[in-house]
């Protein structure tokens, strides 16, 4: 692709070369990549990454964890234990395919349905147990509005307003590039997120200063219990980056190895100082929005029973059983021993402490001012007479 500066021609129409890189642009903005089908039948050998054997069943290995772990955590919100959860079903693919290909030192800002990307970076099904609990190893002290996320890890705290974190993906990247790294940032948000502000902004600084960076929408035909088609008029989530300079492809979130292949290429594209990609991973969300919500209000159960077939796990086991690389029985095994595991796991995690319940005075200010002082003496009190009430433990 040509390289083309900025259109600078008032009073006339673009430059042949800028219209041939918008044409190049607009193809991949409404065309659809995809390597395997939903049978597992190769479709395009150009778009399979070139990967060890190896590698492909590390693929499988993290989407089986990534839904295991998700399941448990749906179980123990529905036991009381875990407060609210946003269930991953449908989209490991997409998690799993896009962070593989990073360095550890890259930058990961997931939103909240990306539990394949946090086992990628290397946080474990216990931390993220300890997390969702709130329990005495939590790693982020019981704070709400933050999920997950590790500084171990580079992997960004989710912030729960939608969107947020893309500008702050953005400014992540200029900054590494300001400091003379090769490090990029990547960056995970819905179909509903490019509706707000943040996403444009985002975009658009990074289209100006072309920061190395990789924006992964997971579009999965839903915001809550908005559909696609009232969520925007554009034709692909992927043509609103043309607007910013920016170039957006769209492809086939539920097949892992596109996915992989592609934000490799991306990932590499940035890092080589050639500015941002925005890739729509076309997927589906097959559970409810969260824990707190019901989708039979607003979408046909028969639409979730045809879109199973698409599944990204299935996928990727009937590639791997067509290719001889693992049986069917070998990948449901895979998944047996995940779950004895993560039942250990929960059970381990389950009869952990309790967060001391002044732990929110933490990790504000470095010297405690004499109003926190006094806040931390008045729950104390409240603390003391609950427990002479019988009210509550001594905690
Ligand atoms: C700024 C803001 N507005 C509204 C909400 C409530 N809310 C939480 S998730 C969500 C839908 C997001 O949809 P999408 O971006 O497609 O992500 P998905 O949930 O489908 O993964 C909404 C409206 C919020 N958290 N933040
Ligand atoms: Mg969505």
């Amino acid at each position: 692709m040509s390289k083309t500066g900025l259109l600078d021609t008032p009073f006339k129409p673009a430059p042949q070369e800028i219209l041939e890189q918008y044409r190049d642009w607009l193809g991949e903005a409404l065309g659809f990549k995809r390597a395997v089908d939903e049978e597992g039948n190769v479709v395009d050998e150009s778009l399979l990454p070139k990967i060890p054997e190896s590698k492909l069943v590390e693929i499988h290995e993290y989407m089986v964890r990534a839904r295991v772990i998700d399941s448990w955590l749906l179980r123990l919100q529905r036991m009381g234990r875990v407060a609210l959860h946003a269930p991953n079903k449908g989209q490991e693919a997409v998690a799993v395919g896009a962070t593989m290909p990073l360095r550890p030192d890259d930058w990961v800002f997931p939103s909240y349905r990306e539990l394949g990307a946090y086992l990628v970076r290397g946080m474990s099904e216990e931390e993220i147990l300890d997390r969702a609990l709130a329990n005495a190893d939590d790693p982020l002290k019981g704070s709400d509005f933050a999920i997950y996320g590790n500084r171990k890890y580079n992997l960004v705290p989710a912030p729960v307003p939608v969107g947020n974190q893309i500008p702050l993906a953005v400014g992540a990247a200029y900054a590494m590039r300001y400091m003379g790294r090769d490090t990029i940032s990547l960056t995970f948000f819905g179909d509903g997120a490019t509706s707000r502000g943040d996403f444009h902004v985002g975009l658009n600084f990074a289209g100006v200063f072309k920061v190395p960076a990789v924006f992964v929408v997971q579009n999965n035909q839903w915001a809550i219990s908005v559909p696609r088609l009232r969520q925007t008029a554009s034709p692909t989530i992927a043509v609103k980056a043309l607007a910013y300079g920016v170039p957006g492809l769209r492809l086939d979130g539920n097949d892992a190895l596109v996915v992989y292949k592609v934000v490799s290429e991306a990932a590499d594209k940035a890092r080589r100082g050639e500015g941002p990609t925005l890739i729509e991973a076309v997927t589906y969300r097959l559970g409810p929005h969260t824990t707190a919500d019901d989708p039979s209000r607003y979408r046909p159960e028969e639409e979730v029973r045809h879109m199973e077939r698409y599944e990204p796990l299935r996928r990727l086991r009937k590639f791997l059983e067509k290719n001889g690389i693992m049986t069917e029985r070998e990948a449901l095994e895979v998944e047996r021993e995940w779950d004895k595991r993560v039942e250990e796991i929960a059970r381990k995690v389950l009869s952990k402490p309790e967060l001391p319940k002044d732990v929110f005075f933490e990790n504000v200010y470095k010297e405690e001012p004499w109003f926190i002082a006094e806040e931390r003496r008045d729950l104390e009190e409240v603390l003391r007479l609950m427990q002479e009430l019988g009210l509550g433990d001594s905690h």
